[in-house]
């Protein structure tokens, strides 16, 4: 390593911990006269890795340095990224980190195209942990975990990070460091997803372990190894096939330098959602204010809203929450859970009101059930306390009221119907529903209810939508606690 590279290196962390004759040190040294040559300021620049020999690197690398959790090097690097998208950032991961645990975190890094260097050290194994098989092990290669030859057919990182969408691949080896300093400053100086892929080697749990004239006992027979069987990618595309069969291919694979970035696409983003924002605010600010009306008795409340998907219920839950929040003065929780019954089969919406903050949003002990049909009766009762109101549509069969009718209060009432014969909507079931809940319980006045309703729903609806909380509220007055025939 050269003096004159030392700022880029912590000293103090010397010795390093790879085994003599390990390839690792030749890249970062690499690395160490890139960042020299490029007056590379130690502030700006992030290094992430994961956990590896490889991924030792930042350690003894003098810049902002971050030693993460195994194959998660690109997922903290993103991070750094999109909060400080001015910095460098580099990655450096083992083939194991990159592409077995971290694979996806590679792919989807290269997808985006987001603007960070992965320096991939390509050993072809599980350095670090003993010697285990990883995605880049050859095809009968032997390995701690293989040890009667590998199975599996073996990944080109190359080729991946390319058809992945990386803006930038190359590849090199330990052996052709010159070549190494040029692809690790072009990738650099890349707006994208860059990657250099650097054949190394593991003589300690790899090579020896090897038969035949695969297996290599020290660095310098790999090195003799890269020099001998390496090809520039540029001369084997001229090359037949057969004379290209099992050679390393070295150089510029992919260079796209015109391909947009992903944090700056981002940047795009955030400006039209603050454009949006900006004028919802100020849009805000023309409103009239905000009425608030307490209850006269507030409580807390556990409501779940139930029926089929489609009806409604979730904007119901929205509107019961903010009328409870924004027009009562209360604090208001609304969850909802629609499963792949969506378009049909029982949905719910939740809604937990209280005085003070709620710390769990779900019913657990329900003071109210609405069931609009028969099936997400039975779905949800379970939920609710005994003593608990039932506001049950008349389509929920009249066994399953009278079944539970000695524990619940229940009002088995023509919801649907008012919406469709009363109203005229069917449509706003939700609204009479709303309506009818809140005049049985009171839970938050009249005032504030109507208020949310109009401000949820769309312009132009606002007098059928109140026709429709009317028709609740008088269905109310008119229902009786069913009782046991
Ligand atoms: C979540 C998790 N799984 C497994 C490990 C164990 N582990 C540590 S390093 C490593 C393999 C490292 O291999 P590679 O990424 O190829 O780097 P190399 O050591 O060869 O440079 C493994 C499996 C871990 N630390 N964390
Ligand atoms: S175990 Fe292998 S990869 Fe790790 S330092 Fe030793 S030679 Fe290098």
């Amino acid at each position: 390593m050269r003096e004159s590279t030392f700022k880029y290196v912590r000293l103090a962390k010397m010795p390093h911990m790879w085994c003599p004759g390990c390839g690792h040190g030749i890249i970062m040294s690499s690395m160490t006269r890139v960042f020299q040559k490029m007056k590379m300021n130690r502030q700006n620049m992030a290094f992430v890795s994961g956990i590896g020999c490889s991924s030792r690197t930042p350690g003894y690398i003098d810049a902002c340095t971050l030693h993460t959790t195994h194959g998660r090097a690109l997922g903290f690097a993103t991070g750094i990224k999109h909060a400080r998208p001015e910095l460098r950032v580099v990655t450096v991961m083992g083939d194991g980190d990159a592409t077995a645990i971290g694979g996806n975190h590679f792919i989807h890094a290269a997808r985006r195209n987001i603007d960070i260097t992965a320096i991939v050290y390509n050993n072809n194994i599980y350095g670090m942990t003993g010697g285990q098989y990883s995605p880049t092990t050859p095809y009968d290669a032997i390995a701690s975990t293989a040890p009667y030859g590998h199975v599996e057919p073996s990944f080109d990182i190359a080729e991946l990070a390319k058809a992945a969408g990386a803006c930038y691949v190359a590849s090199t080896t330990v052996y052709h460091v010159g070549q190494m300093d040029k692809l690790i400053e072009e990738a650099l100086n890349r707006k994208g997803f860059s990657i250099v892929e650097v054949m190394c080697y593991c003589h300690t749990t790899f090579g020896r372990r090897q038969k035949g004239k695969e297996k290599r006992r020290t660095g310098s027979e790999y090195l003799k190894h890269f020099k001998e069987n390496s090809l520039p990618l540029k001369a084997a595309a001229k090359m037949p096939p057969e004379k290209v069969e099992g050679k390393i291919l070295t150089g510029v694979l992919f260079d796209d330098q015109e391909k947009m970035e992903y944090t700056s696409r981002y940047s795009l983003i955030v400006d039209k959602a603050s454009m949006v924002v900006k004028k919802e605010r100020e849009a805000e600010e023309h409103m009239p204010p905000i009425v608030v009306t307490k209850p006269s008795k507030p409580k807390r409340w556990e409501v779940c809203l139930s029926g089929a998907g489609g009806q409604g219920l979730l904007l119901a839950g929205v509107v019961l929450a903010e009328s409870a929040a924004k027009y009562s003065g209360l604090k208001a929780v609304q969850t909802q859970s629609y499963g792949p019954e969506a378009r049909g089969g029982a949905s719910k919406s939740e809604v937990v009101i209280d005085t003070i903050d709620i710390h769990y949003p779900k019913v657990r002990n329900g003071d109210i059930l609405l069931a609009l049909t028969d099936e997400s009766f039975h779905a949800y009762i379970g939920t609710l306390s005994k003593g608990g109101i039932i506001i049950a549509d008349k389509s929920v069969l009249d066994e399953s009221v009278q079944e539970k009718s000695a524990d619940y209060k229940i009002y088995h009432v023509p919801i649907v119907e008012t919406a469709r014969e009363v109203v005229g909507k069917v449509q706003t079931t939700n609204m009479v529903a709303l309506g009818l809940i809140n005049k049985i319980a009171g839970i938050v006045p009249e005032v504030s209810l109507e208020s949310a309703v109009l401000a949820r729903v769309p312009k132009g609806t606002e007098a059928t939508n109140r026709e429709a909380l009317k028709a609740g509220e008088e269905l109310a007055e008119e229902a009786v606690i069913a009782t046991v025939e």
